[in-house]
């Protein structure tokens, strides 16, 4: 119980591989920033575990030796200081000060210094899912997905669309707070193939502990396939429009505030409503039909349902005709 505290996130529960395989060694490291920063704090430890010891064990060693004799009492030696003694050590620490300090410097310097060769994405935090574009690849707009090629250096620039977020990736060490109305940047390089969780790590609502998205270190050749395949929303051979729309669906990251089982999220659910009457904010009623929904897509805040904030992005220009009608069906077919 206390083991699976300490190490944190069930994985099933994140859909990502095992965090950490004991609670006593660091999170893996997939990113060449990660790897040196990990030196960097093995080499702290390892000195204040040192200092630790000789400091404490010099205490106890006097301690014990110069113990107040049960009678009568020891006279106090004459020696004042030494002046010798004092002066190394304190050169010493400070020369090691000085050295973890220049390793450090030049550490966070190369770690806020993106490469020029890097690939660009963008990174939007908005409650409660992150929205990642790739503007080298028009269309190819992912929700809570971040993929990343492998061994090529990654530049993020990140900002929000309502609160501050915080985008933290614990296997590359980086943790940048995501602000509205500004935009920040971080980069890294993967080095370690595979699926991690992603975390906002700035307190952003109610349903901050549920933005959990993931990032996938992949070949440089499935990145660009995936992208490719991410850019392109289109119906395929032999898919019904149903099916093409759950995929829209998915893309579109509407499962982070509509549920599809009839619970209310963020949004309403969206289980069942086809066809059937929407009161609205201001009392009215409407049918949900085919021009409800679309208006609903591209103007969320035309009408706003009853008992609900206008929390919901337009997705004009994100989406084309056929993915409309593509959730239209997909939303039809959810009875
Ligand atoms: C950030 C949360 C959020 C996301 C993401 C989101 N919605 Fe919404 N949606 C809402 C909220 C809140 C409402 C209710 C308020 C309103 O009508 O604007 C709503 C309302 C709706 C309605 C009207 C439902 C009804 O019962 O009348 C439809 C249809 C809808 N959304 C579809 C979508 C689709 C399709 C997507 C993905 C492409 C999506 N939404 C993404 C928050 C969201
Ligand atoms: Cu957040």
């Amino acid at each position: 119980m206390l083991l699976n505290l300490l190490l944190g996130p069930d994985p099933a529960l994140l859909g990502t591989d095992a965090m950490s395989a004991s609670p006593f060694s660091l999170l893996p490291a997939a990113s060449t920033n990660a790897q040196e920063l990990d030196n960097i704090y093995v080499a702290v430890t390892l000195i204040c575990a040192l200092s630790f010891v000789l400091l404490i064990g010099a205490q106890v060693y006097f301690m014990v030796k110069y113990k107040k004799p049960a009678e009568g009492h020891r006279k106090t030696s004459p020696i004042t200081h030494s002046g010798k003694l004092e002066f190394w050590w304190s050169f010493i620490p400070t020369l090691i000060l000085i050295a973890l300090f220049v390793w450090g410097e030049t550490l966070y310097m190369k770690m806020v210094t993106p490469p020029s060769d890097a690939v660009n994405i963008r990174v939007t935090g908005q409650k409660w899912f992150w929205t990642v574009e790739y503007p080298d690849v028009p269309g190819a707009i992912l929700t809570d997905e971040l993929i990343v090629p492998k061994d090529v250096p990654v530049r993020l620039t990140l900002t929000s669309n309502d609160v501050i977020h915080s985008f933290y990736v614990p296997v590359f060490r980086q943790k940048k707070d995501a602000v509205p109305g500004r935009y920040s940047n971080l980069w890294f390089q993967a080095t370690t193939v595979g699926t991690y969780p992603l975390f906002c790590t700035e307190y952003c609502g109610d349903q901050h502990s549920t933005m959990i998205g993931k990032v996938h270190v992949v070949e440089r050749a499935e990145f660009d396939a995936r992208l490719a395949e991410a850019a392109k929303l289109e119906p395929g051979e032999g898919e019904s429009m149903a099916d093409f729309g759950a995929r829209v669906f998915d893309r579109g990251g509407c499962a982070a505030c509509h549920s599809i089982d009839g619970s209310a999220k963020t949004g309403p659910t969206l289980k069942g409503k086809y066809g059937a009457q929407e009161v609205l904010s201001d009392g009215s009623t409407v049918t949900i039909d085919d021009n409800y929904i679309r208006e609903s897509i591209l103007e969320p805040n035309a009408k706003v349902v009853q008992g609900f904030t206008p929390q919901m992005p337009s997705f004009a220009g994100r989406f084309d005709d056929r993915a409309i009608t593509g959730l239209i069906e997909y939303i039809k077919s959810l009875k």
